[in-house]
């Protein structure tokens, strides 16, 4: 709760320099008000009064930067101007190698190459006398999954389309994949469940080339650019992580305000975080005990009205248990205390609440989806293109997705924790702070993955759904270097392919934020990745990977191109998959009719009714009468819904649609190079 003490000091070290100027400047003018400021004819009995004020000013002014001193965010990264960021020159690297790319790479200094080449030969050593034990085996399926990353057979790349899928009818005789290596394939065991023991290290990016580290992990710089700046973009993108700065110029910050908000979601519910504020390099549950890198949050369902209205409540008794302090010198104990009180007080009532707790449960109202308002989208139309939303690729998309393709905002009071993720499939982010006060962030490249996912093992923590606040300390132990910056008002993040992150609050800060899909050979490298990774873990992708690739081959997007290899690899896998699964569906005596025959009241399938964690249903659905929640109600009703092939069951029940006839697949994958 102190965090919300300092808030109109939520300090950086530059606003604390800033915080020493006007004391200086205040000790030439001896009265708050300036009413006596210095004349001449002055008598001696008001310069000595004022003399004594000047030094009880001081005095608390001393007071005050004593107090907020422990809270002024500690160990933060350099800010420097643009150089090449050899962290992010790595994932290139790996990942290039890992679809057989010749791209070209920045130099490296050749020690670091021989020293990681040498790592490499122990790790792998290590993992294949590991690698029994770290796997669960896959479940028993008919259909492979679809997977990108695993490798395929022998003469597979360079076949035509109509050649893969003779291959791929092979699969229906003798069971074995004979495009891609989906026989590798394997869940990732989930460490939370283990009580006792080690847990088994999952090496998924470790199997991909990602290197293991051995050094200490560093504090990294970050790059700062301006919004103005003629190679915006190319710097941009070749850094793990940048901000911008000067935003606000570009940005009519007001269609953001508190009171627009309201006006616009007021009355819809979202969902919001209840959580323990605290310092940043501190991570307490609720009942104030520490389970290492595990954070705590309570969900709650609320109106945003209701939350917003609260934080804006809690602003002004910070603003006058603030005020009241520094009306006295030396500062009172009562008056601290009665703050504390009172921002514990100001707090939206929580059910998980024991009363006891010493801190605010302060409230986060997370991922506000905004859609596409006018006045809203207006304001952000001076950014630059690369920088907006639903731009470049993401137009392929047409689907609308919430945070990716769609603004989503977050508005924060002190503490806010939106705990430690990659992007969705690992893709680019902009993050810009609406203010007014600082945001702290933390980040990691991608180069660390391999070593990222083992200590994430370690620490019990799965990598989809446990709630992640990493120790900087045991980072660095790890041999993984991270960046930790401050965003402030008017500042933009701009989050590149594959970077890992986690940001809080340390004041009142609105942040609006959405996904960038550009034309870059690394971010589909990272989505393909990404589907891999999310698939031993037992999840779907959020977006729709395999329907993204298809749009692209359609639309002939960046032929000849680095990318256009990894898309054209992507589709193999595809291919293949669709007439594996046409086959198994036959053979088990489906009758399959055209999607367009499908009853009106069955939207275009996306997940699996089932709630499975299976592929999106990209080609085969299979509709049948389920039985379903009514909206806003604890009754069910039979409804028709879509499930996939896993999931069906009984085909006496449901009936089989296809959406893409193979030979229409086949002709775009033909005209896709
Ligand atoms: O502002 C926040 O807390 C969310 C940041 C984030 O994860 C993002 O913009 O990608
Ligand atoms: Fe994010
Ligand atoms: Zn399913």
């Amino acid at each position: 709760m102190k965090r919300l003490v300092n808030k109109p000091n939520t300090a950086t070290s530059n606003s604390n320099e800033k915080r020493k100027k006007r004391s200086s400047q205040d000790l030439a003018t001896p009265t708050a008000d300036g009413s006596n400021s210095s004349s001449s004819s002055v008598s001696s009995d008001v310069e000595s009064e004022a003399l004594e004020n000047d030094k009880s000013q001081n005095a608390q002014k001393e007071e005050f930067n004593c107090i907020l001193e422990p809270f002024l965010e500690p160990g933060l990264s350099e800010r420097i101007e643009f150089r090449p960021d050899l962290s992010f020159e790595e994932m290139r690297k790996v990942m290039a190698k890992l679809f057989g790319l010749e791209v070209e790479m920045l130099e490296e200094e050749a020690d670091v190459l021989i020293n990681n080449q040498l790592k490499q030969k122990r790790k792998n050593r290590k993992s294949l006398t590991h690698q029994k034990k770290v796997y669960e085996k896959a479940s028993t399926t008919n259909i492979p999954y679809l997977l990108f990353t695993c490798g395929f057979k022998e003469g597979i790349l360079g076949l035509s389309g109509k050649e893969v899928v003779e291959k791929a009818s092979t699969f229906i005789r003798d069971g074995t994949n004979p495009i891609y290596n989906s026989e590798k394939f394997r869940y990732v065991v989930n460490v939370t469940e283990l009580k006792k023991g080690k847990p088994t290290l999952s090496t998924f990016y470790e199997k991909r080339g990602f290197p293991s580290s051995r050094e200490f992990g560093t504090l990294e710089p970050v790059v700062v650019l301006d919004i103005d700046d003629e190679n915006l973009e190319a710097k941009a993108t070749s850094v793990t992580v940048c901000l911008i700065k000067n935003c606000h110029k570009k940005i009519n910050m007001d269609a953001f305000t508190m009171e627009k908000l309201i006006k616009l979601y007021g009355d819809k519910t979202f969902t919001t975080l209840r959580q323990r504020p605290q310092p940043s390099t501190q991570n307490l549950r609720m009942d104030g005990t520490q389970q290492g890198f595990l954070a705590e949050d309570k969900v709650e369902e609320r109106l945003l009205r209701e939350v917003l209205k609260n934080h804006q409540e809690v602003y002004e008794v910070a603003r006058k248990g603030f005020n009241d302090c520094k009306s006295s010198s030396p500062i009172q104990r009562f008056t601290i205390l009665k703050m504390q009180k009172s921002l514990r007080d100001a707090q939206l009532e929580c059910s998980a609440a024991t009363g006891d707790e010493p801190y605010p449960i302060i409230t986060f109202a997370s991922n506000i989806d905004v859609d596409d308002v006018e006045e809203q989208m207006d304001a952000l139309k001076l950014l630059p293109e690369f920088t907006l939303p639903n731009k470049r690729l993401a137009q392929i998309l047409k689907d609308k997705l919430g945070g990716i393709n769609q603004v989503q905002i977050y508005c924060k009071v002190p503490g806010c924790r939106t705990v430690a993720h990659y992007e969705n499939q690992g893709i680019g982010s902009i993050n810009i702070n609406i203010g007014p006060d600082d945001c702290v962030w933390f980040c990691i490249s991608m180069k660390y993955a391999a070593e990222l996912e083992k200590l994430l093992c370690r620490k019990r923590c799965a990598q989809y759904t446990s709630q992640i606040w990493p120790s900087e300390e045991e980072l660095k132990k790890a041999g993984i270097s991270y960046s930790k910056f401050l965003q402030k008002k008017g500042e933009m993040v701009f989050v590149n392919t594959g970077t890992y992150h986690w940001v809080q609050s340390n004041g009142f800060a609105t942040n609006i934020s959405w996904n960038v899909l550009l034309d870059d050979w690394t971010l589909m490298a990272s989505a393909a990745l990404s589907n891999d990774d999310t698939a031993a873990h037992r999840h779907h992708t959020v977006i729709p990977v395999e329907k993204l690739i298809w749009n692209i081959a359609k639309a002939k997007r960046n032929m000849g191109t680095e990318f256009s290899n990894i898309v054209k690899q992507m589709l193999t896998c595809s291919l293949a998959r669709c007439k594996i699964e046409i086959d198994v569906v036959v053979k088990d005596g489906w009758e399959i009719l055209d999607a367009a025959q499908c009853p009106a009241e069955v939207q275009f399938p996306s997940y699996c009714f089932n709630g499975c964690h299976r592929v999106w249903m990209f080609n085969l659905f299979f509709v049948k009468e389920i039985e379903v929640k009514k909206e806003g109600s604890e009754e069910t009703e039979r409804k028709l819904g879509s499930l996939c092939y896993q999931c069906v069951g009984n085909k006496e029940e449901a009936q089989c649609y296809r959406v893409h006839k193979l030979e229409e697949l086949i002709k775009i994958y033909e005209n896709y190079n």
